[in-house]
């Protein structure tokens, strides 16, 4: 009997041993789908390792910054990270992709545009000795204001919340003054009264609470921006070739699982806007034709800034139709 329990002990003790820890960082809330997902697949790496490799998933920008991420994962800060690919556009012009406007309308879109993004992206992070894991869209982005809007007019003066360089942007097409505000902080923003409108998805509607102030949530599907996962190339090349195999199978389910989540909150996040009654409409005919020209401004100064790569992208992802 004491030598079984010996003999489990030296069995167990190798394993105990290897065991590597990462941990992955991440500027989104601890309930938030994108970051539910992110916890799954470090379960899943953790069983599928047996153990030799465990995730601790730092949520709510508590280790850094969403827009720090990257670097901190770069200089092995942290092993791993998650952050909104169009946090990356300054190094990465090419993943601006997902904030310009009115190209990917639906999710099937998002789908072909990640098919033909991603071997770019991919190429771009490598030379940062980084490791892209995988990418989840969020839900459409719409257009939600304290009052309702008819035309570009009404935001002129106004203060726009934004979150990337692409909303920086959009809020200076429309006149209005860009105001920066982490996701996690949009309740608080809009209680202190410092915000007019911002174009988000009514995912994060929802999670700031926003019926306080916001009245309108304007459906129009502007983009499907990406949250990207990914790790430190040093740190993942020191795995064990099994355990480098179990990140990427995990890696591979959590984006199948991660689209389909997203689908399902789209829907149910417009239902409860709606039922905490906020205004839920299409924009009017006038708004609507000046957001598109906006757009079409829009995708002309990103395909000169980002030059001949746009096309790499632009054409296959618009012949594939
Ligand atoms: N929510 C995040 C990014 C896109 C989205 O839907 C935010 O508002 O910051």
């Amino acid at each position: 009997m004491k030598n079984m329990v010996l003999l489990a002990a030296l069995a167990v003790a190798p394993v105990l041993h290897a065991q590597t820890q990462w941990k992955l960082a991440t500027g989104y809330r601890a309930e938030s789908f994108h970051t539910r997902n992110v916890v799954q697949f470090a379960q899943d790496v953790e069983r599928a390792s047996a153990g030799a490799l465990r995730i601790e998933v730092h949520a709510n920008n508590a280790l850094f910054k969403l827009g720090e991420i990257p670097q901190a994962v770069q200089d092995g800060k942290a092993q791993a990270g998650e952050t909104i690919m169009t946090s990356l556009v300054r190094e990465i012009p090419l993943a601006g992709a997902d904030s310009v406007p009115f190209v990917v309308r639906s999710y099937a879109d998002a789908r072909r545009m990640w098919d033909v993004q991603r071997p770019l992206i991919e190429a771009h992070m490598a030379r940062k000795g980084l490791k892209a894991l995988y990418a989840v869209p969020w839900p459409p982005q719409g257009l939600f204001t304290t009052a309702s809007v008819r035309s570009s007019v009404d935001f002129k003066g106004t203060r726009m919340r934004t979150y990337n360089p692409g909303t920086v942007r959009i809020a200076e097409l429309l006149g209005a003054t860009p105001v920066d505000v982490p996701m996690v902080e949009v309740n608080q923003a809009l209680a202190a009264g410092k915000l007019d409108s911002m174009i988000t998805s009514a995912l994060t509607g929802v999670e700031n609470q926003v019926w306080g102030q916001i009245k309108q949530y304007y459906g129009i599907n502007a983009w499907f921006p990406k949250n990207i996962v990914f790790v430190n190339q040093l740190a993942f090349d020191a795995l064990p070739a099994p355990v480098r195999q179990a990140v990427s199978q995990a890696a591979a389910e959590a984006e199948k699982r991660g689209w389909a989540m997203s689908a399902a909150v789209a829907e149910e996040s417009v239902t409860e806007l709606l039922r905490k009654g906020i205004k839920v409409e299409p924009p009017s005919a006038v708004l609507d034709t000046e957001l598109k020209r906006l757009g079409e401004r829009f995708s002309r100064e990103w395909v000169r800034s980002v030059g001949s790569e746009a096309n790499q992208l632009f054409i296959p992802y618009y012949t594939q139709r």
